[in-house]
């Protein structure tokens, strides 16, 4: 059988220092995901290319200018109270132009990772899963360890009481 949803593509970019092993997220401080830790990312406006969009989120949040951005991977949400399936494009920056700092949106912190070479085959202790996108501990391995990836979460039930109420408000 088919099933078709419409489909809205939204961007999400993590600053990455190679170099010292680090990974810069962002405290949502309002909107969807408001309170989790969370890459820097929106959704793509009409006439404007993805990458695009990822660059200007990544002004609008972190107050930072992507100069060599990647794509990562491709995450796909769907969300039983929504018809909307969330289309997720993943990037790294590993360079940029100033330094990331507060917005209204964001408040960036940084968090050690470890080699890619490493980083699929050993948890990390320093990235605050708990307070994150449950999907998130599924796919970080494979974004830190720089493997192209691509996957659907389908969240149809609590995850628990508290973060539950913030995915029945769904990617609307
Ligand atoms: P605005 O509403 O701020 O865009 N996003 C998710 N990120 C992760 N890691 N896991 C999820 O699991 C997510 N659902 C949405 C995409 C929302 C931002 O939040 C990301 C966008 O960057 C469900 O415009």
């Amino acid at each position: 059988w088919l099933t078709t949803s419409s489909v809205k593509q939204y961007t999400l970019v993590f600053p990455i220092i190679t170099g010292e092993n680090k990974i810069c997220l962002g405290l949502k401080k309002r909107g969807f995901g408001v309170g989790r830790y969370n890459g820097f990312g929106g959704k793509v406006e009409p006439g404007e290319t993805v990458l695009d969009a990822a660059k200007r989120e990544l002004l609008e949040e972190a107050n930072i200018t992507a100069i060599k951005i990647s794509s990562c991977g491709r995450m796909y949400f769907a969300f039983e109270n929504s018809p909307v399936l969330m289309d997720v494009h993943v990037y790294r920056i590993e360079e940029w132009e100033q330094e990331p700092e507060e917005t209204e949106e964001m408040l960036p912190k940084w968090h050690s990772t470890l080699p890619a070479a490493q980083a699929e085959s050993v948890f990390l202790p320093s990235i605050p899963f708990d307070n994150m996108w449950p999907d998130d501990e599924l796919w970080f391995p494979l974004f830190l360890a720089k493997k192209s990836f691509v996957g659907r979460v389908d969240f149809n039930k609590p995850v628990d009481g508290e973060k539950n109420s913030k995915m029945e408000d769904g990617p609307m």
